[in-house]
């Protein structure tokens, strides 16, 4: 498969489509997948064209995690491993000034789980469910899970799903917050557009700064993020989208921020 096949690339009204693509697999990476996803999800970064970008899975999975066939035989340690892969992944989705959408539209297990936790929004179908699986396989969670999940659901829920590996299905994903959304199954991806759609057409720059105050605050003090909040209020009240949306509120019309005048 060239790097191509691996993540398949659409992009639909300002939305960027990059869909994991071994799905005999149940999409679970190999290093070819991860640096492929990584370098599309920079390539969207770089993209005036693109406003959200939006990663889902082929066929029946999300993401299994790692590709266990291919892990015998590496010459890497496991730190030079994340060190090289998954760890540059979760970054960059983490720093793209654009917003990301995990669209959960099956089983995320182990990094899959970790990368399905790391948009900005994310999506579920019905049918999703996320696995903090490795445990089952002796290693620790990795790829930001340990990060993401006492966040959401607190320490001891967190650990107990990774001690137990027990799934997480769609109705508890929601109450919990492990994800925004859950759609079903048939119209997942339609939903799922029509959702990016609507976040797209928001202030994109806005959102950037949004989304950098809110890394910011989650390591901060409140001290802190008052600064932080102050000095990026500037960089959002000079562009040319806070003048729009001032003028719509005054003219009493929707804003235009695609194409702000
Ligand atoms: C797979 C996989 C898979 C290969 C399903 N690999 N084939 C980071 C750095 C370095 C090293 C290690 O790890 C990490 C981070 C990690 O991600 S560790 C966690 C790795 N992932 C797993 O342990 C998950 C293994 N998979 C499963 O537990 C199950 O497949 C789940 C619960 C995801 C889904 O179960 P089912 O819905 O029952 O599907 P299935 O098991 O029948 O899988 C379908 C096919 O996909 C099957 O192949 P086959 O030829 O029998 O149809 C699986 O072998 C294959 N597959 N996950 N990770």
């Amino acid at each position: 498969m060239t790097h191509a096949d691996v993540v398949l690339v659409e992009t639909a009204s300002g939305v960027r489509t990059l869909t994991l693509n071994r799905p005999d697999r149940l999409n679970a990476a190999n290093d070819e997948l991860l640096y492929a996803l990584t370098d599309a999800l920079e390539a969207a970064g770089a993209d005036t064209d693109v406003r959200v970008v939006v990663i889902t899975g082929a066929g029946r999975g999300f993401c299994a995690g790692q590709d266990l066939g291919g892990v015998s035989g590496r010459n890497m340690s496991f730190t030079e491993h994340l060190n090289a892969t998954y760890n540059p992944l979760i970054r960059t989705i983490r720093m793209l000034d654009k917003p990301v959408i995990t669209a959960v539209n099956g089983v995320a297990a182990g990094a899959g789980a970790s990368l399905a936790l790391a948009g900005d929004i994310r999506l579920w179908a019905q049918s999703a469910r996320l696995i903090e699986v490795f445990s089952t396989i002796a290693l620790i969670p990795d790829s930001g899970s340990t990060w993401f999940l006492p966040r959401l659901v607190g320490y001891h829920r967190a650990f107990e799903l990774m001690a137990l590996a027990e799934p997480v299905l769609a109705e508890e994903g929601l109450r919990a917050g492990l994800c925004e959304r859950v759609y079903p199954d048939e119209t997942f991806l339609a939903d799922v557009q029509a959702y990016a759609e609507r976040l797209a057409a928001r202030p994109a720059n806005a959102l950037a700064l949004t989304k950098r105050a809110l890394n910011f605050a989650l390591t901060s003090t409140l001290d802190a993020a008052l600064d932080q909040e102050a000095a990026l209020q500037q960089l959002a009240g000079d562009h040319p989208e806070h003048a729009e949306g001032v003028a719509a509120f005054k003219e009493k019309r929707a804003p235009d921020f695609r194409r702000p005048r």
